[in-house]
């Protein structure tokens, strides 16, 4: 082909890096965190060292991720999304020291290092749990509003999820499943709630701090629960797959504590293909962003396929 005659090549479209992507989140929310919570040294020290101590122990930041890659979906500004990125965050740290004090799953690693209570004994850790909490709701109290949604929107989108009616409720419905035969229904009431609940939330207020179109809150809800599902059954199968060093937590602790898992159910490859349709379904729901969502969808594929 002579050169007149050419048709310029599309640039080839550059696969989306996902590595640099969450190294970038992390280290700004790592930087936010510091700013909104008070210094290690504020008094007294021994409950902001323990604070601090889980909140910086080396978490995968999934949360936050799906909150600013949820307002650059929307057209917003990052920057915009990352107080309310921080409150969800701490409001999963919290969740942890609690899940792994000895009257709840009584862990004694997480996130590779001792769990909150081994360092700080018991007390502290139930008050660092709780001040983690407060801390979210101070974080997003003083954030700015968007004009499809005020503070109180905000406030509530975060009670809701953190409350007797999700995050409590599978933890409450978790522990009293223990060693009991339970349904695949009463399974995924439990999925929905501990982990589908918090993550929802994550990527609806990603959504809200680009004051979002109602349409756009509803793809969000409907990637976050389907995320939120197919994250618990890959947690459900590491735990069986994986080793402790791997998960930086202890592995086989469903098994041994008899917990109803999807691969205790139904098995490990029933469990792998429900997951992945799962994904399939969250990726559906992104077609409403006409390709702005790439990082959303770059991180439910991570998701379905990490190692820990
Ligand atoms: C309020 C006490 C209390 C509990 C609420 C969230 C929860 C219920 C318990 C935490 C334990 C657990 C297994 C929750 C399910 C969600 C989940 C798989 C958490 C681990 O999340 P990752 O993998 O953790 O994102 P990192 O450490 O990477 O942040």
């Amino acid at each position: 082909m002579s050169e007149s005659k050419a048709v310029p090549r599309a640039p080839k479209a550059q696969p989306f890096d996902l590595q640099s992507y969450l190294s970038a989140r992390t280290s700004a929310v790592n930087r936010a965190l510091l700013e909104y919570l008070p210094r290690v040294s504020a008094k007294p020290a021994t409950i902001h060292k323990a604070m601090h101590y889980s909140l910086f122990a080396g978490g995968k930041r999934m949360r936050p991720a799906l909150c600013l890659a949820a307002a650059a979906a929307c057209g917003g500004d990052e920057r915009e999304a990352m107080p309310l990125a921080c409150a969800v965050e701490c409001i999963h740290t919290y969740s942890l020291i609690h899940d792994d004090l000895p009257a709840m799953d009584n862990d004694d690693y997480r996130r590779g290092k001792l769990t909150n209570h081994k360092v700080f004994g018991e007390g502290i850790a139930i008050l660092a749990g709780d001040a983690l909490l407060t801390q979210a709701f101070e974080i997003a109290a003083k954030c700015r509003s968007w004009p499809r949604y005020g503070h109180q929107t905000i406030i509530l989108e975060l009670a809701y999820a953190a409350g007797s009616l999700q995050l409590i409720a599978g933890q409450v419905a978790d522990l009293e499943g223990e060693g009991k035969k339970i349904s695949a229904t009463q399974l995924k009431y439990i999925h929905e709630r501990k982990t589908s609940a918090l993550l929802c939330c994550s990527a609806r207020l990603g959504g809200m701090s680009a004051n979002c179109t109602p349409a756009q809150l509803k793809a969000l809800t409907d990637f976050g629960y389907h995320v939120g599902l197919a994250f618990q059954i890959i947690d459900d199968i590491l735990d069986v797959t994986q080793s402790s060093e791997q998960l930086g937590k202890t592995a086989g602790k469903d098994t041994a504590a008899q917990k109803a898992t999807y691969p205790a159910i139904i098995g490990l490859e029933k469990s792998r293909k429900i997951a992945a349709n799962l994904t399939q379904r969250a990726f559906a729901a992104l077609k409403i962003f006409r390709g702005k969502a790439v990082a959303l969808e770059a991180l439910a594929d991570f998701l379905l396929k990490r190692d820990r």
